[in-house]
C-alpha cells in the first residue's frame, strides 16, 4: 500500500421500500455530502458511496401491500431515489443497491471467511412462527406492546416510541404483521455473531480511543457496551435476501444488517470495476479514512456490529469517525412513512423543482447534529425569504447590479482602498480556517451559520460604505468599495460550495470566478480589475404564503393519526 491519504465516506442505505422522506436528507445524505464536497475541494482523494437497502422485511410487506414482488418494489424505489437524491446534487460516487449480484457474491464471501474462521456459533432456539401463514416471523414481522413504554405496536426488534431496542419474547401480547395470528413458538436453528467475546476489544476501541466520537454516539455505545452484550443471529428464515452459501441452511438468508453494510464494500468495488482501479485500498489501508454518516437508530449497526464483522475478518480498517444525526421531526410529530406523515424528496422537488439548494440550506440550518429538530413549512418559507433572498441573494444582485450600472459590467480597479477595506480583508482571511474547523468537527450548522454572517457582513459593508453616494463625485472609492464586495462574493462562492453547489457554481459563472479549491488563494484578488461580469442572474424566489399553505394543507390529515415527536 501506499502513502496516499484518502477517504471513504459513506451515507446510510436507504431501504428501498418506499420514497425518502426529508429526514433521510438531514440525517445522513446531506452531511455526507458536505463533507465529500469539501474534502473534494481541499484536493482530497475521497470516495463517497451510498445506495439502496433492497433487502429486509419492510420490503416484504410494501410488495404484499402493493401487490407487487419484492424484486419491483425495490427497482421501483431504487430508481426514484436515486434520481431526487441526485437531484439535490447528493455528490455520490456510486449510488448501489444490495440486490446487485456483486453484492450478493461479497456478502457471501465475507459470511464465508468469517464462518471459516470459527467466528459464528450455531444455536438451535424458538422463534414465533405463524401458523397461518406457515413461515417464521422476523422480527420486524411481530407486533405487540413495549414492556418498557406500553406503546402498543412496538416491533419484535425495536419500540419507535421509546427507541428501545427488543427481541421478539419481550413483546407483550404479540402478533404476527403478516396475518394477525397468535404465533407459536416453534424451534430453528441459526448462526449467531458473538457479540459479546469483543467486549473488551469495544471498549478499548470506543470509550478509551474514539472519545472524539460525537457525544450522542459515544453515550449510546457506552450504554450498550454497559449492558452487557449478547450473541446476534446473523441469518433469518426467509426467502428475500442473500442466500446463506452453506449446504445446511438453504432455505436461510442472511440478516439485512449483516449483509447490508458490506454493501458499502460491495458499491466500492463496482465503482473500482467501472473506473478500472483496485478498490482494497479504500478499505484496507491504514492511511484512509472511514467515515460512516447515518441517523441516530444506525448507531449500534455502526459501532459494534459491523466493527466487529471487519475486526473479526482481520483485514479491514475500521471507522474512524460515526457522525450519527438526531432525528429530524416534521411539524411537531415524528416522520411516518406508515401515516403518510412526511414531505418526500420527491414530491417536495415537483413542488419547488429550482429548490435543491434552498432545501439544503433548510435543512442543514436545522439539521439534528445534537438533538432532534423540527422541519416546519412556515420556518422553511422564513429561512428562504429572510436569509437567502434578503440576505445572500440580496448582497448578490445589488453589487451586481451596480457594477452593471457604474461600471458596464466591467470589474472596477481598487485604487482607493482605505481601513474599511483592510478590516474587509483581514475577516476573510480567516474565513476558510473557520468554516473549516467546524465542518471537520461535523458542525456543518455551525459552518454554515458562519458563511451567512460573511453574506451579512457584506450586506452591512455595502450599506456603511454606500458607493451609490460617492458614485458622482467619488467614482474611483465607489469603485474600490464594489472590488472589495466582489472579493467578498467570490470568497463566499467558495465557502458555500459544499453547502449550496448550485448557487455556488451561478455566482462563479456570474463573476467570473476561476479558484475553486479551499482556502489556498489570495482572498484579496480573486476577481480581477478589468475583467467583465456576466449578467445578473436571480439566486433564490420568494415564497408566497400560497405555496407554503398547499404543503400544509397536505400534512393536515396526516397530523391527526400521528404521534407526538
Ligand atoms: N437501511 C436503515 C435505515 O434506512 C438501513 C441503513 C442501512 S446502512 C448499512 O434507517
Ligand atoms: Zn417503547
Amino acid at each position: 500500500m501506499n502513502e496516499t491519504k484518502r477517504y471513504t465516506i459513506t451515507a446510510a442505505l436507504p431501504y428501498a421500500n418506499g420514497p425518502i422522506h426529508l429526514g433521510h436528507v438531514a440525517g445522513a445524505h446531506l452531511p455526507a455530502d458536505i463533507y465529500a464536497r469539501y474534502l473534494r475541494q481541499k484536493k482530497e482523494t475521497v470516495l463517497f458511496v451510498s445506495g439502496s437497502d433492497e433487502h429486509g422485511v419492510a420490503i416484504t410487506v410494501q410488495a404484499k401491500q402493493e401487490g407487487s414482488t419484492p424484486q419491483e418494489i425495490v427497482n421501483k424505489y431504487h430508481a426514484l431515489n436515486k434520481k431526487s437524491l441526485e437531484a439535490i446534487g447528493i455528490s455520490y460516487d456510486i449510488f448501489s443497491r444490495t440486490t446487485s449480484p456483486l453484492h450478493y457474491a461479497t456478502a457471501a464471501d465475507f459470511f464465508t471467511t468469517l464462518h471459516q474462521k470459527g467466528v459464528f456459533e450455531k444455536h438451535t432456539k424458538e422463534q414465533y412462527y405463524d401458523p397461518i401463514e406457515a413461515q417464521f416471523l422476523s422480527d420486524r414481522h411481530i407486533i405487540g406492546s413495549c414492556p418498557y413504554c406500553g406503546h402498543a405496536r412496538a416491533y419484535g426488534d425495536q419500540c419507535e416510541a421509546c427507541g428501545t431496542s427488543l427481541s421478539p419474547e419481550e413483546l407483550q401480547n404479540p402478533t404476527s404483521a403478516i396475518s394477525g395470528a397468535k404465533p407459536i413458538l416453534k424451534p430453528t436453528m441459526h448462526w449467531y455473531l458473538p457479540l459479546h467475546k469483543y467486549t473488551h476489544w469495544l471498549k478499548k476501541w470506543i470509550l478509551e480511543e474514539h472519545k472524539d466520537f460525537k457525544s450522542n454516539v459515544y453515550g449510546q455505545c457506552k450504554n450498550w457496551l454497559n449492558q452487557g452484550l449478547r450473541s446476534r443471529a446473523i441469518t433469518r428464515d426467509l426467502t428475500w435476501g442473500v442466500p446463506l452459501p452453506l449446504a445446511e441452511g438453504t432455505d436461510k438468508v442472511l440478516y439485512v444488517w449483516f449483509e447490508a453494510p458490506i454493501g458499502y464494500i460491495s458499491a466500492t468495488k463496482e465503482w473500482a470495476q467501472i473506473h478500472q482501479v483496485d478498490w482494497e485500498p479504500f478499505w484496507k489501508d491504514p492511511n484512509t479514512t472511514l467515515i460512516h454518516f447515518l441517523g441516530k437508530d444506525n448507531i449500534v449497526f455502526h459501532c459494534i456490529i459491523f466493527p466487529v464483522m471487519l475486526q473479526a475478518h482481520g483485514t479491514f480498517i475500521l471507522p474512524k469517525h460515526v457522525p450519527a444525526n438526531e432525528f429530524l421531526n416534521l411539524e411537531g410529530l415524528k416522520f411516518s412513512t406508515s401515516r403518510n406523515h412526511a414531505v418526500w424528496l420527491h414530491t417536495y422537488l415537483e413542488a419547488f423543482p429550482n429548490g435543491a439548494d434552498v432545501l439544503r440550506y433548510v435543512l442543514c440550518s436545522i439539521a439534528p447534529e445534537n438533538k432532534d429538530s423540527d422541519f416546519t413549512w412556515k420556518d422553511f418559507q422564513e429561512k428562504n425569504n429572510n436569509e437567502l433572498v434578503a440576505n445572500l441573494g440580496n448582497l448578490v444582485h445589488r453589487t451586481l447590479h451596480m457594477v452593471h450600472r457604474y461600471f458596464d459590467g466591467t470589474v472596477p480597479a481598487n485604487l482607493a482602498p482605505t481601513a474599511a477595506e483592510e478590516t474587509l480583508l483581514n475577516t476573510l482571511r480567516t474565513a476558510f480556517t473557520r468554516v473549516g474547523e467546524s465542518i471537520e468537527q461535523f458542525k456543518f450548522k455551525e459552518a454554515l451559520q458562519l458563511c451567512m454572517g460573511y453574506a451579512t457582513l457584506g450586506n452591512k459593508y455595502l450599506t456603511t460604505q454606500a458607493p451609490w453616494h460617492m458614485i458622482q463625485n467619488d467614482p474611483t472609492a465607489a469603485g474600490t468599495i464594489l472590488y472589495h464586495a466582489l472579493q467578498l462574493i467570490a470568497t463566499l462562492a467558495l465557502l458555500l460550495n459544499p453547502f449550496l453547489p448550485k448557487t455556488s457554481t451561478t455566482i462563479a459563472n456570474m463573476i467570473g470566478l476561476k479558484e475553486n479549491g479551499w482556502g489556498a488563494t489570495d482572498i484579496s484578488n480573486l476577481i480581477k480589475a478589468g475583467e467583465p461580469l456576466a449578467k445578473a442572474v436571480v439566486l433564490f424566489e420568494k415564497i408566497e404564503d400560497s405555496a407554503i399553505e398547499k404543503q400544509l394543507e397536505k400534512l393536515q390529515h396526516t397530523k391527526t393519526l400521528s404521534q407526538p415527536a
